[in-house]
C-alpha cells in the first residue's frame, strides 16, 4: 500500500509544533486553548505549545545581558524528547517492502515511507521492540519524537483586521499590502515575478480551502481527516507566501505562486517527526502541476538528546532538497536558543529564518524599538559557513514592538485568516513565509535553482548586512554576532 495520504486518524500520537508569535493577539491563543480541549478522537497526544499566554505581556529591560544570565523566554518551549507513547520510526533497506517488515512484527503502520525513506511508523507492540530492533531488514529504530507549530507569540490587533470574508473593511479600502510585504520590498508592481508556475507546499495545520484571497491547489496532503485547516496557523502562513493580487483583503509576496496543503500538525498546532516525514515523503512523490519547488514548514521540536533520534527527519530533509526542493524553516520562538538546538531548523539543508520588526515601534516611557530590531521572542545563531548550520536571513515575523510604559506589545503580521477575512500573528512562523515567498520568485526567475543558490542570493542581497538585525533592547535580545540583514526580494532576484 502507498502511504497513507488522506485516511482517518491515521497519526494518533506524533506532535510536531508550529512556531508561536509574540504577545497580543488575541485570537490565536484561544483558538489553541479550544483545540487543546476539544482533542478528537484522532488525538490522542498532549499538545504543548510554544505560545505564550495571550495577556502575557513582555517586560521591557533597557540593557542587553549576555545570553547565559538571560531570564527564561517567555513562552514554554516543548519537554526536550517529548514522544509518542510506543509510537516509532522503523527505517527499512532499501531492498526490503516495508510493509512485510512491519507485518512481520505485529506493527499497524500509521505511515509509510517510500520516497524520502524507506520505512514505516507506528506503534511497536511491547513484546516486539526487541526483535524489531535486531531484524536484519531494518536499519533503525526511532521513538517518534513530537513536533509542534512554531506557535505565534500573541499581538496586538491592529486597525486593519478584518473579520469578514473580502471586501473593502475599514471604510472599503480594499486590499491591504501588509507592512511585512512593503519591507522586503515585494509589493505588487515591484517586479515582474509573481510566483506563477511555481509549486509552494505550506507543511503546516493545513489551509483554509475555502479563503477567497487563496487558491489553493485541489492536489494535497493530511496525516488526518481533511487538508482544510481547522487551527489557523497553516491559512496565515499561506496568506503571507501568497494571498492573490486582487481587491480583497491582502497580497502575498508571490500572489500567483500554487499553494498545496499538507497537513502534519492537527487541530491543536501539534503532530510529530511521523506525521511530518509522511508530509515530505508526500510532497516528493507526488506529481503535481504545476511542481513543488519551495516547502514551508513553520514547525519544530527541540533537538533530541539521543541524536540518531533526529536522523530520519534529517534524511527525509537531505532527500527532498537533493530532489530540488528548497525547504525554509521558521527558527523558533525561544530568544533563549539558537537554531542548532532545534528541529528541523539545526539541519544544514535547510534556510532557518529569524523574526525582525518591520516598522518603527510606538514609544513608552523606557523607549521605543525601531524597524529592523530582532524581535524579542525570536531564536537566532550566525550561520557557520562550516557546518551550513544558522540563521539564513531575518525577515519580519511582526509588524512592530510598541512599548506602553516599559511593557513590550507586538503588533502581528496581517495575513489570511482561517473562516475569511485577515487576522495578525506575530513569530518566526510569520517570517518564514516571507522567505518562502522570494523563494518561488527566484524559482520562477531561474527554474530548478538549488538550494544553496537560494540560500547564497537571499544573503547576499539583504538589506543593512551588518547593521541589521538590531539589538532588542530585552533581556532576551538575541544577538548573535552576526548582523545578516533581513530579507530584500529585489536583493535576491538581482543577484
Ligand atoms: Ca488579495
Ligand atoms: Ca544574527
Amino acid at each position: 500500500m502507498g502511504p497513507n495520504y488522506a485516511g482517518g486518524c491515521s497519526i494518533l500520537d506524533t506532535k510536531l509544533s508550529v512556531h508561536p508569535p509574540p504577545v497580543g493577539q488575541f485570537a490565536a491563543p484561544a483558538a489553541d486553548r479550544k483545540s487543546a480541549a476539544q482533542q478528537d478522537s484522532c488525538s490522542h497526544v498532549r499538545v504543548s505549545h510554544y505560545s505564550a499566554s495571550p495577556f502575557l505581556l513582555h517586560r521591557f529591560w533597557r540593557r542587553r545581558s549576555p545570553r547565559s544570565s538571560r531570564p527564561p523566554p517567555p513562552s514554554p518551549s516543548s519537554p526536550a524528547d517529548a514522544v509518542v507513547p510506543g509510537q516509532y520510526i522503523v527505517v527499512v533497506r532499501p531492498d526490503v517492502t516495508p510493509e512485510l517488515v512491519a507485518a512481520d512484527h505485529a506493527v499497524t503502520r500509521k505511515f509509510t515511507y517510500h520516497a524520502v525513506l524507506n520505512g514505516f511508523a507506528g506503534v511497536v507492540p511491547p513484546g516486539q521492540l526487541a526483535g524489531l530492533k535486531a531484524d536484519p531488514r531494518v536499519q533503525q529504530v526511532v521513538p517518534d519524537h513530537i513536533v509542534q507549530l512554531i506557535a505565534p507569540v500573541a499581538s496586538e490587533v491592529g486597525p486593519t483586521a478584518k473579520p469578514g470574508t473580502g471586501g473593502g473593511g475599514g471604510g472599503g479600502s480594499g486590499q491591504v499590502t501588509p507592512v511585512g510585504i512593503q519591507r522586503i520590498g515585494a509589493a505588487p508592481g515591484s517586479f515582474i515575478y509573481t510566483g506563477a508556475g511555481v509549486g509552494v507546499a505550506i507543511v503546516d495545520t493545513g489551509i483554509d480551502l475555502n479563503h477567497a484571497d487563496l487558491a489553493v491547489q485541489p492536489a494535497c496532503f493530511t496525516a488526518y481527516s481533511a487538508c482544510q485547516d481547522d487551527h489557523g496557523h497553516g491559512t496565515h502562513v499561506a496568506g503571507t507566501v501568497a494571498a492573490r493580487n486582487n481587491a480583497i483583503d491582502v497580497v502575498g509576496v508571490a500572489p500567483e505562486a500554487a499553494l498545496y496543503a499538507v497537513k502534519v500538525l492537527d487541530t491543536s498546532g501539534s503532530g510529530s517527526d511521523a506525521s511530518v516525514i509522511a508530509g515530505l515523503d508526500w510532497v516528493r512523490t507526488t506529481v503535481n502541476t504545476p511542481a513543488i519547488r519551495v516547502a514551508n514548514m513553520s514547525l519544530g521540536r527541540p533537538a533530541s538528546a539521543t541524536a540518531a533520534d533526529d536522523q530520519p527527519m534529517h534524511d527525509a530533509i537531505k532527500a527532498l532538497t537533493a530532489a530540488g526542493v528548497t525547504i525554509v524553516v521558521a527558527a523558533g520562538n525561544d530568544a533563549s536558543k539558537e537554531v542548532q538546538a532545534m528541529v528541523p531548523a539545526r539541519f544544514p539543508e535547510v534556510l532557518a529564518i529569524a523574526s525582525t520588526t518591520a516598522a518603527n515601534g510606538s514609544s513608552g516611557a523606557c523607549g521605543s524599538v525601531a524597524k529592523d530590531t530582532a524581535s524579542y521572542f525570536t531564536t537566532d545563531g550566525a550561520f557557520n559557513t562550516t557546518t551550513n548550520v544558522g540563521v539564513t536571513v531575518s525577515a519580519p515575523g511582526e509588524d512592530q514592538e510598541n512599548v506602553k510604559g516599559c511593557i513590550l506589545q507586538s503588533v502581528g503580521i496581517l495575513s489570511t485568516k482561517l473562516g475569511g477575512g485577515t487576522t495578525r500573528m506575530s513569530g518566526t512562523s510569520m517570517a518564514a513565509p516571507h522567505a518562502t515567498g522570494v523563494v518561488a520568485l527566484l524559482q520562477q526567475k531561474t527554474p530548478g535553482i538549488t538550494a544553496e543558490t537560494v540560500r547564497s542570493q537571499l544573503r547576499s542581497g539583504a538589506d543593512r548586512v551588518n547593521t541589521a538585525p538590531l539589538n532588542s533592547p530585552t533581556s532576551s535580545d538575541s544577538f548573535d554576532g552576526e548582523q545578516e540583514g533581513v530579507l530584500w526580494a529585489a536583493g535576491a532576484l538581482n543577484n
